[in-house]
């Protein structure tokens, strides 16, 4: 059985589009010998193809004004009880350069999906950070029209994040009434056209979500070839339809965290917050030693950042912004990596930069 499961991981590695029946065998292992060699698997992949180097991405969250349904998130438009904040071009600018004083060279800007968007204000944000700072620029403001990603483009951004969520389209539409995964789709398509960094990503253990489900986000991971992938729990918060749901659970987390490795090879990928957030211990390390290369540390400034809540008791949100860093650097040493502080742009090939 050990070498039945080796088997697995070994054709999970090399397939060009690898089986979902594969994928999800490897999902429902139980036994922690079993769900271990896919963890060391990850780990041997890791190490070979991005290195011991734990990359830091300071991250902005600079509006949390969304007309979004998502039905697990708490910035969704229907919760009233949220006080709703934007940053100006001068609180985003000062907090970049905090981001840029703590040595961090990728700096993240994301919002909830406002409605009215000033797409020459965020436009004019980019130009001046990157102007004023040797940095990355990372999007993360949801589903635009091509011509607003093509001018952030133009402006200066290397990067953008627009998770999948879940790559199984009744799922999708189940969560997010109104809302159109085609469009989702198109706007990964124009930004890895537009010649976007793109990352993509999921929720572990969303109602209605199966290990065949699950499947399928590896399987999209592998098709799409992403510069970045980030997987994150799914944790409930009070104000959505999804309130008393039970949260994600950390091992399968942490198994599709290890087969996002397995299948991407050298994608950047993220221990996330959420991982780090599931309550008790900061499970993040563990992530990072099942395939995570990435740590993102906030730097919203307060009080801004408690009302960014996608989800409650987020990890580390009453630090003051700029002690993550320090703090990241003792977790990594423990686990016998190194903190890297270089821009960490894609590994992928056809990367220009
Ligand atoms: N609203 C953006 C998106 O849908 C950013 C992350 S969600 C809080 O991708």
């Amino acid at each position: 059985m050990l070498s039945r499961t080796q088997t697995i991981l070994e054709r999970v590695f090399t397939a060009d589009v690898p089986d979902r029946a594969d994928i999800e065998h490897l999902l429902r292992l139980d036994d922690e010998r079993y769900v271990q060699l896919l963890f060391d698997f990850a780990d041997v992949v890791r190490r070979e193809y991005v290195g011991d180097g734990v990359l830091l991405r300071g991250i902005i969250e600079f509006s949390n004004s969304c007309r979004g349904t998502c039905a697990y998130c708490g910035l969704r438009a229907a919760n009233r009880r949220l006080k709703r904040y934007r940053l100006t071009h001068a609180e985003i600018l000062t907090a970049a350069e905090n981001v840029c004083r703590s040595g961090l060279k990728t700096v993240v800007l994301q919002s909830g999906e406002e409605d009215n968007l000033d797409a020459d204000a965020l436009a004019a944000v980019i130009e001046e950070i990157k102007s004023r700072f040797d940095v990355a620029v990372t999007l993360s403001v949801g589903e635009r029209d091509r011509r607003d990603y093509a001018m952030w483009k133009e402006a200066g951004a290397d990067r953008y994040l627009l998770k999948i969520e879940t790559s199984d389209p009744e799922l999708y539409g189940q969560l997010h009434p109104g809302m159109s995964f085609e469009n989702r789709i198109r706007c990964l398509v124009d930004l890895a056209e537009l010649g976007y960094q793109t990352g993509s990503g999921n929720l572990v253990g969303l109602r209605g979500q199966t290990a065949e489900s699950l499947a399928g986000d590896i399987v999209f991971f592998k098709k799409g070839d992403f510069d970045m992938i980030s997987v994150s729990p799914f944790i409930a918060h009070a104000e959505t339809p999804l309130a008393d749901e039970p949260a994600g659970d950390l091992v399968m987390t942490l198994k599709m965290t290890a087969l996002a490795r397995i299948v991407s090879r050298n994608a950047h990928i993220p221990a996330t917050t959420a991982i780090g957030s599931l309550g008790g211990r900061d499970e993040r390390p563990r992530a990072l030693g099942v395939g995570a290369n990435v740590l993102m540390p906030n730097f919203t400034p307060a009080p801004y950042r408690q009302q960014y809540e996608i989800y409650p008791n987020k990890r580390c949100v009453m630090e003051d912004p700029g002690a993550c860093p320090g703090c990241m650097g003792h977790m990594v040493a423990a686990l016998g990596r190194f903190v890297d502080l270089d821009k960490g742009h894609s590994l992928k090939s056809r990367s220009a930069v």
